[in-house]
């Protein structure tokens, strides 16, 4: 039986599964948010990871109906992570490319919100810069949408993809996540430092908060805090992990 057609039974059997990465204050490690990440848990193969299965869900279209279960989960998910921590937190949802161009994706985004009664401006919606460049102008036109709603957009993996920084111009975007990739050998690796460093003065001035992914060592926290970025992701402070134990870690995180 093929990975595909095990999906199909996966979505009816319910073996699909939302996992909270913190996203934490880089200064205080006060757990601000949390990433949604799916997962799938399949009854013999195990945990299947999603560069498995997002790439076939993008292409059979599946990923239109789990992105959809996704983000409505996720937004109930916060209101109970919020109860539990007894303050305002925010939830990101990555948005695949299809996902985007999807005639229905604003009305999902609605019910999303309208069901957890969230209001926009907790959601961050997680694309890429592939997810723009496919076709500008409808982007900029969902993009708008999406604003409008308060909700707040980040851009995934930022300084991997092929685009034009003219779009941080043309496009309401309010967060750039900066890919693993330039943090990983922090802060010894001479180009990965200039090009963080760069990131951040450019954010800076034109007024949008960096997330720091992938950060997995005291030294890189160091580092990042040094020159000011705002919040970093990564297992140094909190990997992927089931909602109860994200409650946990909310409790235990003062
Ligand atoms: O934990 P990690 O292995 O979760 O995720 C690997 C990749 O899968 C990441 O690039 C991430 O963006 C993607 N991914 C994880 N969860 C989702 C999801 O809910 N929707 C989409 N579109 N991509 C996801
Ligand atoms: O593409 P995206 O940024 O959505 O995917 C995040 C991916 O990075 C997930 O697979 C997640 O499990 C993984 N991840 C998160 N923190 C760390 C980290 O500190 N180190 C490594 N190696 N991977 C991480
Ligand atoms: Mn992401
Ligand atoms: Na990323």
């Amino acid at each position: 039986i093929s990975l595909e057609a095990a999906m199909f039974s996966a979505v009816r059997e319910g073996e699909f599964l939302l996992y909270y990465q913190p996203i934490v204050d880089a200064r205080t490690r006060l757990i601000e948010g949390f990433e949604t990440l799916m997962r799938w848990k399949h009854p013999t193969l195990g945990m299947v990871p999603p560069v498995r299965f997002i790439p076939i869900a993008e292409t059979n279209g599946l990923i239109n109906l789990l992105g959809a279960w996704a983000l409505k989960a996720a937004c109930m998910q916060l209101r109970q992570f919020e109860e539990a921590a007894g303050r305002d937190l925010y939830i990101s949802v990555n948005i695949s490319p299809r996902q985007f161009r999807n005639d229905k994706f604003l009305e999902v985004l609605d019910q999303a919100l309208a069901l957890a009664d969230l209001p926009g401006a907790k959601l961050v919606l997680e694309i890429t810069e592939g997810t723009l460049m496919v076709d500008p102008q409808h982007a900029e036109t969902i993009l708008t949408r999406m604003a409008e709603r308060g909700a707040r957009i980040a851009i995934d993996d930022f300084g991997t993809g092929y685009s034009s920084l003219a779009y941080l111009k043309r496009f309401p975007i309010s967060v750039l996540k900066v890919d693993r990739a330039f943090v990983k050998d922090l802060p010894g690796a001479h180009k990965e430092a200039a090009i963080c460093s760069a990131v951040l003065d450019m954010a800076r001035h034109l007024d949008l908060v960096v997330v720091a992914e992938g950060v997995e060592t005291d030294e890189q926290l160091g580092w990042l805090q040094q020159r000011d970025c705002r919040y970093v992701q990564g297992y140094l402070t909190g990997k992927p992990m089931p909602a109860h134990v994200a409650l946990t870690a909310l409790q235990d995180n003062h």
